[in-house]
């Protein structure tokens, strides 16, 4: 799925290099200095577990099953171990950090090691069904089940790895006489300091949860960096950066922890001037080398939001050369009559827009190099620097004429893509976006979408994402609204705390990576409702305009 840079295509690599900007390794070393400069300390709190629960069958709740709560937590920290194996906690809401646990006797000296499992659940299907076999692609080991053995007792023990989950299913493995657990919490962290303003008073319930929900989503995965998921990748990608930060202008507003991201990045800029989709924090900050094209373009984007939220000029002018050298590689791929080589590009490089497989991305990726090139010009001209990228209004221009002549489908109303002429949510999305649509064409094009056949749906939040955005922009309104609160309000509807990576309403059970269980139920991607409901007060927050 991800494809990373194949043998066969160094070549074109090579000859890329070329023309693309180097970055000297000392001027990368200052950017990631001042990455590291800008780390926020975490927020450290105290939780503890709210209640027991049993997970039981349901057909009705989300993945065919439900957390119903069971009395004796008081009981619990008096009863021996061996009676109570397989329960499971619950902390109430979704929470991500370091558990900790104390040890005691329950009658006699503990004299053979006490072994334990924890298995660590963000929603109740994975804190019941068993990880193995495991059938899925990403590695197991995201999974969060850890086995802890102690040899002397009483002890206090905290768990290495930092996990994140609403549930915890204790197993013991191993022990001869019995043990207690005498206490159990969480050392809980996230970056966030502020509570946002509260909505208005008015809004419908619904929103308010939504809301609600959303910012929990964008506190949870606001650690040192913007994580993607604080399950899994635990990393920072530039789509997911994008929509947190956006998230973030409107509520949290962390602003330096943007530019921690936006400097990690260009510290870590590949040999080829092009940005890794993703970087690691640590040991020490590193990334794959690995391209992908859309995200590389939509660093562009972050930069000229957080210029605008926050007036930094210093950053904006010293990330500039980083800019200017992400508009280079699509240039490769314009073809004489104005299109996009996409089926090329699709072979040299990961194009992702969304995980909906049967996604042709054809007019996505016409509509993301405009809509990314407009906005690095915009960016350009607010830094007083539109004479180093001349040749960029021609190019839009270009891509423009041929978008239009080429992917709009007039009978039809609608834009299309590919060589069946897919039509598809995300290309109107894109097309809206980019501008190629006008308002009116654009609007009737999401109006006309319904009356299609097959029609290719979003697989995911994150390109849901650019859908609501493109209504909003072409008046729909109410339209957006309803998206916002069938999809999102779905999720909520179904039991969420956080929002999640993929969500698709009719099959609970899809994953990109054929597992339910590895999905990541706080994804960042998810999180934007709050951007639109704070961005936009009227249409959201006010139950009367329609
Ligand atoms: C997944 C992660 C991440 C996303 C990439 C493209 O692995 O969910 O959030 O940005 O895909």
């Amino acid at each position: 799925m991800k494809k990373l840079v194949t043998n066969s295509l160094f070549l074109f690599f090579i000859c890329f290099q070329l023309s693309a900007q180097e970055f000297s390794q000392a001027q990368k070393n200052r950017w990631l200095e001042i990455a590291e400069a800008n780390t926020p300390t975490l927020v450290v709190s105290q939780k503890n577990p709210v209640t027991l629960v049993s997970i039981v069958e349901d057909s009705s709740a989300f993945q065919g099953y439900k957390a119903q709560t069971v009395s004796g937590l008081e009981e619990f920290y008096n009863n021996g171990m061996k009676q109570q194996s397989g329960k499971v906690f619950d902390f109430g809401d979704h929470l991500t950090g370091f558990l900790t646990i104390k040890i005691d006797e329950k009658k006699r000296a503990v004299d053979a090691p006490v072994r334990v499992k924890f298995t660590f659940a963000e929603t109740p299907a994975e804190a019941l069904l068993p990880f193995d076999p495991y059938k899925g692609t990403l590695s197991r080991s995201w999974l969060q089940d850890e086995i802890i053995t102690v040899t002397e007792v009483p002890c206090t023990v905290t768990i290495p790895r930092r996990v994140s989950f609403r549930y915890v299913r204790i197993d013991v493995l191993g022990t001869a006489p019995d043990f207690r657990i005498s206490e159990i919490y969480l050392n809980a962290t996230t970056s966030v300091k502020v509570k946002p303003e509260p909505l208005a008073s008015n809004t419908p319930e619904l929103i308010k949860k939504i809301d609600k929900v959303a910012l929990n989503t964008l506190k949870e995965c606001m650690q040192t960096v913007y994580e993607d998921g604080p399950k899994r990748d635990r990393r920072l990608w530039i789509g997911d950066l994008y929509l947190e930060m956006l998230s973030n202008k409107y509520s949290f507003k962390n602003d330096s922890l943007t530019k921690r991201c936006l400097y990690l990045f260009a510290g870590l800029i590949l040999p080829d001037g092009v940005l890794p989709p993703n970087v690691f924090e640590r040991p020490e900050p590193h990334s794959e080398i690995s391209h992908l094209f859309d995200y590389a373009l939509i660093y562009n984007v972050v930069l000229k939001e957080y210029l605008d939220a926050t007036g930094d000029f210093e950053t904006a002018n010293d990330l500039w050369p980083v800019v200017k050298s992400q508009v280079q590689f699509p240039k490769e791929y314009i073809l004489e009559n104005g299109l996009i080589d996409y089926k090329r590009a699709d072979k040299d490089w990961w194009l992702f827009f969304d995980w909906n497989e049967e996604l042709d991305k054809q007019a996505c990726m016409q509509g993301c190099v405009i809509w990314a090139y407009k906005n690095t010009y915009e960016l350009a001209k607010k830094l007083g620097k539109e004479d180093e990228l001349k040749e960029i209004p021609a190019l839009i221009d270009k891509l423009t004429k041929s978008a239009r002549k080429n992917l709009y489908d007039k009978k039809q109303g609608v834009f299309v893509s590919g060589d069946k002429k897919q039509v598809s949510y995300g290309s109107q999305a894109w097309m809206v976006l980019s501008g190629v649509a006008s308002k009116e064409e654009g609007s009737q094009a999401f109006k006309k979408i319904n009356e299609i056949k097959n029609v290719v749906y979003p697989g995911a939040p994150y390109m849901f994402h650019y859908v609501v955005e493109a209504m909003i922009n072409v008046g729909l309104k109410q339209e957006a609204k309803d998206v916002v609160t069938s999809y999102w309000g779905g999720m909520v509807k179904k039991g969420a705390d956080t929002f999640w990576e993929v969500y698709v309403p009719d099959n609970d059970l899809f994953s990109p990576y054929n597992s339910h269980l590895i999905n990541s139920y706080c994804h960042a991607w998810a999180c934007t409702p709050t951007y639109f409901i704070r961005k936009y007060p009227k249409i959201f927050q006010d139950d009367s305009v329609k």
